[in-house]
């Protein structure tokens, strides 16, 4: 009977050598299988582990509070789980007693692992729950602007995830692919909670073999690969939305508008129109308007906006569009331009936000309601939108906006954490490095000693899936996977339900949290639960002990293609969406009313607050694209043998026209300093027609390496260069594509990485003999 393990890259059979060694083969049923996943068991990652609870040397000696600026530069003291966790308790404690639970700060953004019992989130904020609450986070980096935009709009971003049309449909019906920033399948490698089989790229290459054509428009190439010919419109970064008001303005001028779908399944095109003619601010937004901003040929705009429109025609945008400056417009734009061309609820036009992004979207599979622990509830209102934490840190009491409402900063005092990497995810960590000192107590939950981790107060070590019985299950994917723990947990390494339900209990709040169940007893009330759901749909699974037994359940009987709001289209009254009216919202008269000038009540075109036709370009030319990287999940599995392969002298690649690279007498592999006035980091020159000139490309991931001395980041982690800005004011959503900077010579003498270097450890023993530091 084989055995399988679920994670974000996938499903993984497991091998066991002669030895009882556990390895990673790839899963049988997968056409695309993702190489990612299968590195999960090397050594050079094991080397990483958080084997003890740690506690850095200051906070122990001194107590809460102690020398923050040392974070990250201090040794550790490894203590007993009896000392660490009366240390944790009783700080718990001392902050609800000074300062009350919305001093603490347990929004705790980040992937987790795949599992859907041991979702160190969902444990974490259940937890937290439990013991009076603690201040959340709204949407994600992912999706900030989207997420805030699009229930306004035409639905809620989680749904409009699950009703894609399948890629099926797209073969057999779409004739023009028109995608805003590709469909790349690099990215399609994962899906949160974990994917199943990898459809993206066979449902590409099936669309060009049934003769779709392809458009991918952007500052990059090579993230559409369909088998056959793509047609490559360069378009400078974050200028999409003046492109496609170009577009739509051809579409009006023309009569190629469909009017009718307009009147019956969208309101406010009127309002829309006016900016859109010129009749209100004298400038209509015509083809050759957008050219010098964009880029773009005036002819060549017209001549696709005629092509859609005697096409079926589906619209793609990437999801990292909206993570930029002004990331509402693009989104709001795309699904306007598609009302236009009124192809939305037929099969094989309309839009799609994020074919590729990750690998669910145009997926045929059921959307069966996976297993979900519940968080119970908490009792502290304050909130902040998720990519504010710099500024909530640095500014308590500090004002802000977010769709629509105005609210304050709270004053936090202790962070906890468990599952996520802000010194991976945020932006400017320079500025996250200074915010950092402000909290009198960080505790993280991890696995890996990861530069969050080391800039923490109190580290408790983490299990790994691999480490744990679980069970996998994702919206879309098709399966539910029976976890078997792999290996036994590295050092001392516990699950993070055990580590709370220890808290819970020193706190007096056993029963709330686990409900006198142990993870057994979990696993087995969650399964049960999600098979009397799936029996109310038809969905027959096993009992809990047979689904053990088998180790997945497939669910590809109940597959069925899915064609985009097909039902609204066919009869908006009777399929009305949630938006205020019903129906799709070009202008939304509810965020009129917010009155925000950086989002007004329907799409405009913005400048971006820093891009190649802005101010700055004279000091900072290129604009820096710091996307999802190819070899892992964020900072995830970044030690591992496949991520460092596709780095060169140890730093992650650059990728930069070759043109920009003989400009500056870059070579392929010369050590670069990239550089704003926020910071500075290293990275080996690629020289690539795959960008176009004046963009440079660095992926997100490279484990955070600041030289302690110069404060050069060494590694290629891009974080250093980009802005900590919001959206705007009604999202405050993360703009980590909005970035200009410079590419320096080569570095004469680069220092060594030093990223996946242990923290200096003092076992707890021998800190005693040294005595309290000076
Ligand atoms: N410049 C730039 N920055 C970006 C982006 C970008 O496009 N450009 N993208 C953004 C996006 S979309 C996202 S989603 C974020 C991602 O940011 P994160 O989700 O924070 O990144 P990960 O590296 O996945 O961090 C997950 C952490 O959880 C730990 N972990 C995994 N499983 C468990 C577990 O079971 N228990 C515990 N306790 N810990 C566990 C892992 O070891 C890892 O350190 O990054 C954002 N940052
Ligand atoms: N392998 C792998 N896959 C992942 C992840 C990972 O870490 N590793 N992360 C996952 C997560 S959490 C998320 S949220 C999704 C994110 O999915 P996305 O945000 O869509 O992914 P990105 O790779 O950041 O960007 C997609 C493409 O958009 C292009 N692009 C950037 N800016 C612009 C622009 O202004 N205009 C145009 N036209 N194009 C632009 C980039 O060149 C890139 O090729 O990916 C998921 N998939
Ligand atoms: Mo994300």
């Amino acid at each position: 009977m084989t055995a399988y393990t679920a994670s974000h890259w996938g499903i993984y059979e497991v091998e066991r050598d002669a030895a009882g060694r556990a390895s990673l083969r790839a899963f049988a049923e997968d056409p695309d299988p993702s190489p990612i996943g299968l590195h999960q068991t090397d050594e050079s990652l094991a080397r990483l582990r958080v084997l003890r609870p740690a506690v850095r040397r200051s906070w122990l000696e001194h107590g809460p509070g102690a020398a923050p600026e040392l974070r990250g530069r201090e040794p550790f003291v490894e203590v007993s789980w009896e000392t660490a966790l009366d240390l944790v308790s009783a700080e718990l404690l001392r902050v609800r007693e000074a300062h009350g639970n919305a001093a603490i700060f347990g929004g705790s953004y980040g992937w987790s692992s795949a599992g859907r019992f041991h979702h160190a989130q969902s444990q974490v904020h259940r937890f937290l729950n439990a013991v009076g609450g603690y201040v959340r986070h709204m949407d994600s980096y992912s999706l900030g602007a989207g997420r805030a935009l699009m229930p306004h709009v035409v639905a809620p971003m989680d749904e409009l995830m699950g009703m894609h049309s399948s890629w099926s449909v797209l073969a057999e019906h779409t004739q023009l692919f028109v995608a805003f920033g590709g469909v790349p399948a690099k990215n399609a490698q994962i899906s949160a909670g974990g994917a199943g089989r990898h459809r993206v790229r066979d449902g590409l290459r099936r669309m060009a073999e049934r003769g779709t054509r392809f458009v991918n428009i952007g500052p990059v190439a090579d993230n559409l690969e369909t088998g056959s010919a793509v047609e490559w419109i360069q378009a400078r970064p974050n200028t999409d939305t003046a492109l496609m008001l170009a577009l739509a303005w051809v579409l009006r001028e023309e009569g190629l508008a469909d009017r009718a779908f307009l009147a019956r399944c969208c309101t406010g095109y009127e309002r829309f129109e006016r900016c859109l003619s010129g009749a209100e601010d004298g400038t209509p937004k015509t083809p050759a308007w957008a050219e010098p901003i964009t880029g773009v040929p005036a002819a060549r705009i017209a001549a696709l906006a005629r092509e859609m429109a005697a096409s079926r025609t589906m619209l793609n945008i990437a999801w990292s569009l909206q993570r930029a400056s002004h990331g509402e417009q693009p989104f709001w734009m795309l699904v306007t331009l598609a009302a236009m061309l009124g192809q939305i609820g037929l099969p094989g036009g309309g839009f799609g936000l994020g074919y590729g992004a990750t690998n669910l979207m145009g997926s045929a599979h059921a959307r069966l309601p996976g297993p979900t622990l519940q968080q119970g509830r908490n009792a502290v209102r304050d909130f902040i939108p998720v990519a504010r934490i710099a500024d909530m840190l640095l500014n308590p009491g500090a004002p802000f906006t977010y769709v629509g409402g105005h609210y304050a900063y709270p004053d936090i005092r202790l962070i906890y954490w468990a599952g996520g990497n802000p010194f991976h995810h945020h932006q400017d960590l320079n500025r996250l490095e200074r915010a950092w000192r402000k909290p009198e107590t960080i505790i993280f939950h991890e696995q890996y000693w990861t530069p969050a981790a080391r800039r923490a107060d109190i580290v408790l070590p983490a299990t790994t899936t691999l480490e744990r019985t679980d069970i996998g299950s994702s919206t879309r994917e098709g399966y539910l996977v029976a976890m078997r723990p792999v290996a036994s947990p590295a050092g001392e390494a516990r699950d993070d339900y055990d580590i709370f339900a220890d808290l819970a209990a020193r706190l007096g709040a056993a029963e709330a949290y686990t409900e006198g169940l142990d993870s057994e007893g979990w696993l087995r009330r969650l399964y049960a639960e999600t098979r009397q759901k799936s029996a109310g749909m038809g969905i027959d699974l096993p009992e809990y002990d047979a689904f053990q037994e088998t180790g997945l359940v497939s669910l590809a009987a109940h597959d069925r293609p899915n064609v985009m709001l097909e039902a609204f289209r066919a009869d908006p009254g009777a399929h009305a969406l949630g938006t205020p009216s019903g129906r799709i919202e070009i202008t939304s008269e509810r965020i009129a009313g917010f009155g925000l000038p950086d989002c007004p009540g329907y799409p405009v075109w913005r400048e971006p607050l820093e891009w190649l036709g802005g101010a700055g370009t004279d000091r900072h030319p290129l604009h820096l694209i710091s996307d999802q990287p190819v070899r892992r999940l964020h900072s995830q599995l970044d030690a591992s043998g496949y991520s460092t392969a596709g780095k060169r002298h140890g730093r992650e690649l650059i990728h930069i026209h070759p043109e920009d690279a003989d400009e500056r007498g870059l070579a392929d592999g010369d050590i670069v300093e990239v550089f704003n006035d926020r910071g500075r980091c290293q990275a080996a020159v690629c020289r690539t027609g795959q960008v176009m000139r004046g963009v440079v490309r660095l992926n997100t991931g490279a484990w955070y390496d600041p030289d302690p001395v110069t404060g050069v980041e060494k590694h290629g982690n891009p974080n250093v260069l980009t802005p900590d800005i919001g959206a705007s004011g009604f999202s405050q959503g993360c703009i980590a594509q909005t970035c200009l900077v410079q590419v320096g010579g080569p570095v004469a003498d680069p220092p060594p990485v030093t990223a996946f270097a242990l923290p200096e450890l003092i076992p707890q023993g021998q800190w005693k003999a040294r005595g309290p530091r000076p």
